[in-house]
């Protein structure tokens, strides 16, 4: 074979290899990749897996599904696996389910204690978190006659059953973090939940001296701090384009 045949043929291999790479091989750029979040522009169910990227202090792309064909196409080519969103697209799986894709990342960061035991505290922590959230998730679907009664509800359990346990938890063991003295899911769980009452019930932390210090020190965490600031992915409050959206996208 001639020098110039060898060099047309590696050439050629090469711009094979390239094209194989670019187009056909999505599972590598993926896998390499920031993870991918598939949902709306606004919280819901992804809210709380971007706090807890954002406080793992890991870097993310976002896909904002805007209309119905949209979410109809992701359905269609097989990405969802129950048919629903949230989807991250995280090392090389396309993982649904909230619950499965925030434990994933808390375990893969080191956000899930230390053994079985605070793993287990951490779960228990999360759930109830996660329980109050869902009342806020669901408060701008509220028809207008509820609005008041629904707010009532999220101040009063926030007040007498949520806050209560952990203001007692710190107090009890005097550490600056829920579990093992060390930051974890729990913590970044009860941070969100913190701000997202008192966007709603401003004065909710004034009987809970131990959530105040919590609550300042978090927000100087450096990873918390930067979410917090504006610019960064962090979704504002549900306005009335975020309610037409869902609505429009979702059976709710
Ligand atoms: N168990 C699932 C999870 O935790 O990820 C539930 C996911 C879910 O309900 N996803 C909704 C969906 O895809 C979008 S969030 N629905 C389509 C369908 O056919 O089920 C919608 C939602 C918002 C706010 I935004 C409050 C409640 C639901």
């Amino acid at each position: 074979m001639t020098l110039a045949c060898l060099s047309f043929y590696v050439l050629s291999q090469m711009k094979f290899k390239l094209q194989q790479y670019l187009s056909g091989n999505q599972e590598l750029r993926i896998m390499s990749g920031k993870p991918r979040l598939i949902y709306l522009n606004g919280r819901g169910r992804m809210e709380s897996i971007r706090w807890l990227l954002a406080a793992a202090g890991v870097e993310f792309e976002e896909v904002y599904l805007e209309t119905k064909e949209h979410f109809e196409k992701l359905i269609k080519d097989g990405s969802l696996l129950f048919q629903q969103v949230p989807l991250v697209e995280i090392d090389g799986m396309k993982m649904v389910q909230t619950r499965a894709i925030m434990s994933y990342i808390a375990g893969k960061y080191n956000l899930y204690g230390k053994d079985l035991k605070e793993r287990a505290l951490i779960d228990m922590y999360v759930e109830g978190i996660s329980d109050l959230m869902q009342m806020i998730l669901m408060f701008p679907f509220s028809p207008p006659d509820a609005k008041e009664k629904n707010l009532e509800s999220i101040k009063e359990r926030a007040t007498n059953r949520y806050f209560p346990v952990f203001e007692k938890v710190l107090k009890q063991h005097g550490q600056d973090f829920l579990v093992g003295n060390k930051f974890s899911w729990a913590d970044v769980q009860l941070m969100e939940a913190i701000l997202a009452v008192e966007e709603k019930v401003p004065d909710v932390l004034s009987g809970f001296p131990q959530l105040q210090v919590f609550k300042t020190k978090m927000s100087n965490m450096p990873t918390i701090k930067k979410f917090l600031q504006p610019g960064s992915p962090r979704k504002p409050p549900p306005d009335a384009h975020y309610v037409e959206t869902v609505l429009k996208i979702f059976k709710i």
